[in-house]
């Protein structure tokens, strides 16, 4: 079923941050769109929950070299 998933990403400091942060949430399964915004330190994910787990797309913006975590 699709999703709608919103994360804070730590460490974004300029446009290719966020486009280096959109290409790792676009490999990862499940996910169909993402679109992450500067100016408010937010990826907001479009997926299929049925395939996706937050260990999976915390760990590809990990791996970019950023850090995410579920909104308060
Ligand atoms: Mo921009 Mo981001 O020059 O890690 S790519 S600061």
């Amino acid at each position: 079923t699709a999703d709608r998933i919103r994360l804070d990403i730590k460490g974004m400091s300029c446009a290719s941050c966020v486009t280096g942060v959109e290409k790792a949430l676009a490999r990862v399964e499940g996910v169909s769109e993402v679109s992450v915004n500067l100016a408010t330190n937010q990826a907001e994910i479009v997926c299929d929950d049925d395939l996706i787990s937050y260990e999976s797309l915390i760990q590809a913006v990990d791996d970019a070299g950023f850090e995410a975590a579920l909104p308060e």
